[in-house]
């Protein structure tokens, strides 16, 4: 978990590969139906570019389909998911089919002013639609309302580690490992 910008993809990119477990980022599988035009991606990308969330029903199928393939049976790193409270109940309601459940949750804290930083850098780089600093205010905004919430959820459940997302991303990496 964490903000836009505070290295959710960077890092889970990295760590998945030193774990070797798959990494499952449902900004980058919304991405790939997008470029591929495909009938969820048509319906994702409105909210995408908006900086909205995609509402729940279609997010959620599109995980358990995910992770019920055979390269995420021994493990996977979810990146971006479970961002609202109703996606949390559809994730335990699919890890209880699959009989697993997860080890931990890690959240990246960084401040404000360096997101903006990030993402505009990243606009600049790749021109992704949704990094202009109005929609990156407004993903910021839906953060802290949808997704904040959720990090009280797994401390409760002893499951949330907090890793300071400031400095270098070797840096970030190492705290994140030494957390997992
Ligand atoms: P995501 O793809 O998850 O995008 P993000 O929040 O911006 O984070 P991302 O992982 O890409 O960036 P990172 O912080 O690693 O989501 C995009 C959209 O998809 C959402 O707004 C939503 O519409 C939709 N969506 C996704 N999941 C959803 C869900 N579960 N429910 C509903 N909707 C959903 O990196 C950002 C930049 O910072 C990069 O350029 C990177 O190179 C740079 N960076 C990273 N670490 C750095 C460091 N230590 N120092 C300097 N730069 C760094």
């Amino acid at each position: 978990m964490g903000p836009p910008g505070s290295g959710k993809g960077t890092q889970a990119e990295v760590v998945s590969a030193q774990l070797n477990v798959p990494h499952v980022s449902t900004g980058e599988l919304f991405r790939g139906h997008l470029e591929d035009v495909t009938p969820l991606g048509i319906a994702a990308g409105m909210f995408m570019d908006s900086g909205s969330y995609v509402p729940d029903h279609i997010t959620n199928a599109m995980v358990r389909d995910r992770l019920a393939q055979p390269d995420a049976s021994a493990g996977f790193l979810l990146d971006g998911y479970p961002r609202t409270l109703e996606q949390v109940q559809e994730l335990d309601a699919v890890l209880a089919d699959l009989g697993i459940s997860l080890d931990r949750v890690v959240e990246l804290s960084i401040d404000n002013d360096e997101v903006v930083a990030r993402l505009l850098k990243r606009a600049q780089e790749q021109g992704r639609a949704d990094d202009t600093e109005e929609v990156i205010r407004h993903r910021m905004a839906v953060y802290e309302e949808q997704t904040e919430p959720l990090a009280r959820v797994y401390a409760d459940k002893g499951l949330l580690v907090r890793v300071d997302g400031m400095g270098s991303i070797e840096e970030v990496r190492d705290r994140v490992l030494a957390a997992l």
